[in-house]
């Protein structure tokens, strides 16, 4: 008999909690068994230098020592509880936050934490082969505390669903472990988590955009009026950042290392950029593009009666919504989507209550064009004169009103066939793919050292040196 309250760190009184208890004991294998299975290929004796959520305290989230990934202690955690907190928004303004589930919105809610629950582990499965060609010890370690991470996120939302949806919130659970990112029966529930994240460029470009998704999606439900809900999206936004920081930090390092051989040795172009075993920043602005499009379609429909409800019913919030001075009920107020109409794209006024993706997606936006302009000053500084952009928020969509309509990067509205003739100038053709792989055909595992086309970080984690072993393979 395994002593659940002993191998699961937790803040929510779970040596009192039979039900759950009960209720983890089948879920607990099932879940080691999806790791096993769709986990990092061939890390199961590693050793890896990981930090793990011990307390919510602020010396309490990140222990750092050696780990093997299956003996990770994945914890539940939740913010602690502020006894005053009330519903911030729609219409049970002002009335005590929810302890419990009400009755009339459990479907909805359950919906939710089931989309949320799901990308988690659908990441982990995408990102599983990329172990096998790390550019150093320090990214290898990187990427599986990402990994291990993206589990504890979907235990938060299983504990949830074990916790306060009884029979059904069970069934939700088990299908989580059963669904695959990429499966052509029973795939994952959101666009971008069936994509494959075939190299670490990709990783890169994911966890700055996709995870930042995360970001966004969680920081809306951590406004929620249910409070378990709001206090565990609160808890995981503490991991989120460090994701983001892989991914961005991962980009800058590309970049430089690029910057560097071709002042180096004063190339001229891409082709000349490749021959020295560095990735060109046309590709790099290839991937970017088809990372922030996948992803902004992870928001939703510009027009969303499902966020209206979930917004007036006050389960999911706006993003910093506490912080935004108007009525939180948006009986009047207005937003501007976009629109194709006759060939030129427009803008409209919508009721707000209804564009809440939209706004979303606008303030999602606002924070990537901040990495992009972080990622420009290491060409500036390098005196390298091109710089990656952003493409239309109409490119490459397949959600909302831009779906089914061909918007080039800049922002034309082009025939389907015009557009397809130019897709791999702005997105990532097979021979781009080709190339990024023929550069992580292996692994780079000596000690402090790092693959060619990328330059070191700038420190080590958690202060140790970049020569530190930060995974021991035995
Ligand atoms: N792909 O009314 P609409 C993260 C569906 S990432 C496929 O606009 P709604 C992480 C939609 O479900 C954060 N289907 O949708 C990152 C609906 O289906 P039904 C994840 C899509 O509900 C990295 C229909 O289209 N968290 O944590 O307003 C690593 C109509 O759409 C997509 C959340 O997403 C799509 N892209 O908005 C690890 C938060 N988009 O009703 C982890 C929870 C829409 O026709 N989810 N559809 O069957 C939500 O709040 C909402 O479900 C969404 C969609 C914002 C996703
Ligand atoms: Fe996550
Ligand atoms: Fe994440």
């Amino acid at each position: 008999m395994i002593d659940y309250t002993e191998k699961i760190p937790n803040n929510v009184d779970l040596g009192r909690d039979r039900v759950l208890q009960r209720a983890l004991e089948h879920w607990q294998p099932a879940f080691m068994g999806w790791w096993a299975d769709m986990g990092p290929n061939e890390s199961q004796n590693y050793e890896v230098y990981l930090r793990t959520a011990m307390s919510v305290e602020p010396d309490g989230w990140a222990k750092f020592g050696y780990v093997r990934m299956p003996e990770y202690r994945w914890g539940i955690f939740l913010q602690p509880r502020d006894a005053n907190r009330e519903v911030n928004f729609g219409t049970h303004k002002g009335t005590p936050a929810w302890q419990d589930v009400p009755g009339e919105y459990r479907s909805m809610l359950r919906r939710i934490i089931v989309t949320q629950g799901d990308t988690e582990p659908a990441s982990v499965e995408q990102q599983r082969m990329l172990g096998m060609c790390c550019p150093s010890l320090y990214d290898l370690r990187n990427i599986f505390q990402v990994n291990v991470e993206e589990g504890r996120h979907l235990w938060a939302m299983v504990y949830l669903l074990h916790r306060y949806f009884g029979r059904d919130g069970r069934e939700e659970a088990e299908a989580l472990l059963e669904r695959r990112s990429g499966d052509a029966d029973n795939p994952r529930i959101l666009g971008a988590f069936n994509e494959p994240t075939p190299d670490w460029l990709a990783f890169y470009m994911f966890t700055f955009f996709t995870d930042r998704d995360g970001k966004f999606q969680l920081c809306a439900l951590a406004e929620s009026g249910f409070d378990p809900l709001a206090r565990t999206c609160r808890f995981m936004l503490t991991e989120e950042a460090h994701h983001m920081f892989v991914g961005e930090s991962g980009i800058t390092r590309i970049l430089k290392r690029t910057c560097e051989v071709t002042k180096e040795h004063k190339l001229e172009n891409s082709a000349a950029v490749r021959a020295m075993g560095v990735i060109d920043l046309e590709t790099m602005q290839k991937y970017l593009n088809f990372h922030f499009s996948v992803t902004i379609d992870l928001f939703g429909s510009d027009a969303s009666s499902n966020a209206a409800s979930y917004y007036t019913t006050g389960l999911k919030g706006r993003y910093e919504e506490t912080k935004i001075e108007d009525d939180h009920m948006l009986a009047d107020a207005e937003y501007p989507v976009y629109e194709v109409s006759s060939g030129k794209i427009v803008t409209k006024n919508v009721p707000a209550l209804t564009a809440l993706n939209e706004r979303l997606r606008d303030d999602y936006i606002t924070e990537i064009q901040g990495g992009v302009n972080r990622w420009n000053k290491v060409m500036e500084d390098a005196g390298v004169p091109f710089r990656l952009t952003l493409p239309h928020k109409g490119f490459h969509r397949a959600i909302g009103n831009f779906a089914g309509h061909y918007i080039s990067p800049e922002g034309e509205v082009m025939t389907k066939d015009a557009w397809e003739s130019k897709q791999y100038d702005w997105m990532p053709s097979p021979a781009d793919h080709a190339f990024v792989q023929s550069l992580m055909t292996g692994r780079v595992v000596e000690l402090g050292k790092f693959a060619n086309w990328i330059a070191p970080p700038v420190r080590g984690i958690n202060q140790q040196p970049l020569n530190f072993e930060y995974v021991r393979f035995n």
